[in-house]
């Protein structure tokens, strides 16, 4: 299985409850490792450009609003199959159909508001790594 990078975010709701680290050790006990991290608040044009895919989706506005709440934990992990155990440890994007011990069914409040963000695909983990931190802001674990 190939050393994998993927782009995560700790949402503004799961950074409100103070499960940063509840959620950061959930990754880490995975087997996934920590390569970079920030935390910051996006802007209005950040969340916007982030969520670019989903313009033309009638929660645009409201994801785009939620997003800008309040500070983002943004993060790459990096492990074996980095990218598809991220999406199994956060579960369904609806926090109703995610599976039992998911960060979403145990932190989401609703689908808006759903805890965290994780790439989908190599090439969406590539563009969200690269929209979020400078190659020397990301430090190799599998070295
Ligand atoms: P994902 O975050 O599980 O990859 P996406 O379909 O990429 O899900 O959607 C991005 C984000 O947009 C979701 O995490 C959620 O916050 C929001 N979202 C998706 N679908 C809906 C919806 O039907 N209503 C409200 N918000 C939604």
């Amino acid at each position: 299985m190939a050393i994998e990078r993927t782009l995560s975010i700790i949402k503004p709701d799961a950074v409100a409850k103070n499960v940063i680290g509840e959620i950061i050790s959930r990754f880490e006990k995975a087997g996934l490792c920590i390569a970079a991290l920030k935390m910051m608040k996006l802007t209005r044009q950040q969340a916007e450009a982030f969520y670019g895919v989903h313009r033309d989706k009638p929660f645009f506005d409201d994801l785009v609003e939620y997003m800008i709440s309040g500070p983002v934990v943004v993060q790459v992990l990096e492990g074996e199959n980095a990218i598809a155990k991220n999406r199994e440890l956060m579960g369904a994007t609806n926090p109703k159909e995610a599976a039992p011990g998911t960060i979403r069914a145990d932190f989401a409040d609703s689908i808006d508001a759903n805890a965290v963000h994780g790439s989908d695909s190599p090439e969406t983990a590539a563009q969200e790594i690269a929209f979020f931190f400078k190659d020397d802001e990301i430090f190799p674990r599998f070295d």
